[in-house]
């Protein structure tokens, strides 16, 4: 990693728009050339996906994104965007999980029905006994397709609610909850987000398909969230990608790390030593 990502930690404005809105926007974070090769490569997933026999109108959840292309495993520590995620998290995180959608013309009139409005997680939210729910993980979106305009398949935030277990939702499913936006972000933007963030998909009634990555980091000992096949990438990946990939010397380490399993300290040691407490 080098000491250059330094330069991309969060400022304390950014800081405070996520503790207390749950999101944050950074634009420009990828290059016209990362978003090139980037849609090369989700829209080759895309075209294999079309050839057995996935509906050309039909959205498409495609988890398990790393071992698809190299130019997927090189945001896993991005300079850019991984201080950010260490600075809300702390040192002792992996990637979880990572997934494309791609959001293709659902060919639809606009509709009001209530989206699928949810926090990450799962079970999580019902089975640990505390308020407000545990942040555990947030979540870094790169969006490739143009989505500065609403009814793009956008990604919906209620901004704030991340502190709230439950949110109401419109009488009769018709309508979304009172403040709730559509992010609106053009190609090469980064939203990160808390996962207890009230959130949802929407339909995209544009003829621009809507292609987003989402990469979820968390601690080392919550378990992976989707198959995450990237050991055989260990070899080769640097000290933090390593342990950005889930890599780690032995089980008791997920839950008490020796610096061996965890690189990043090592390294914020060095280069951030405030940030490696
Ligand atoms: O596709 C979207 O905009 C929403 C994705 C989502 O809910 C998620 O990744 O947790």
């Amino acid at each position: 990693m080098n000491p250059s990502c330094l330069q991309y930690r969060l400022t304390p404005d950014e800081k405070n728009q996520f503790e207390t809105q749950g999101y944050l926007i950074i634009e420009n974070s990828l290059s016209a050339e990362q978003i090139a090769q980037l849609t090369i490569a989700t829209d080759a997933i895309f075209d294999r996906k079309l050839s057995e026999g996935h509906g050309a109108n039909s959205n498409l959840f495609y988890p398990n994104l790393l071992p698809d292309d190299p130019q997927f495993q090189n945001l896993v520590d991005y300079e850019r965007l991984l201080p950010k995620v260490w600075e809300l998290l702390g040192w002792n995180i992996y990637l979880y999980h990572a997934h494309a959608i791609i959001t293709p013309s659902n060919g639809e009139p606009p509709h009001k029905r209530t989206f699928g409005w949810h926090q990450d997680s799962g079970r999580v939210n019902q089975e640990i006994e505390c308020h407000p729910r545990p942040r555990l993980s947030l979540k870094v979106a790169y969006f490739l397709s143009d989505a500065s305009e609403p009814g793009r398949g956008n990604f919906w935030i209620l901004p704030g609610s991340h502190l709230q277990d439950e949110i109401s939702l419109p009488e009769g499913c018709i309508g979304q909850p009172e403040g709730a936006i559509p992010v609106c972000v053009k190609p090469g933007t980064a939203v990160l987000f808390d996962r207890r963030l009230w959130h949802t998909a929407s339909p995209n009634w544009s003829s621009i398909t809507r292609k987003v990555l989402f990469y979820g980091y968390s601690y080392r000992w919550l378990r992976t969230k989707d198959n995450m096949t990237v050991q055989h990438l260990w070899a080769d990946a640097s000290p933090i990608r390593r342990q950005m990939l889930g890599a780690g010397v032995n089980c008791n380490g997920f839950f008490s790390p020796t610096d061996e399993d965890v690189p990043l300290r090592v390294w914020l040691r060095e280069h951030s030593p405030t940030e490696a407490k």
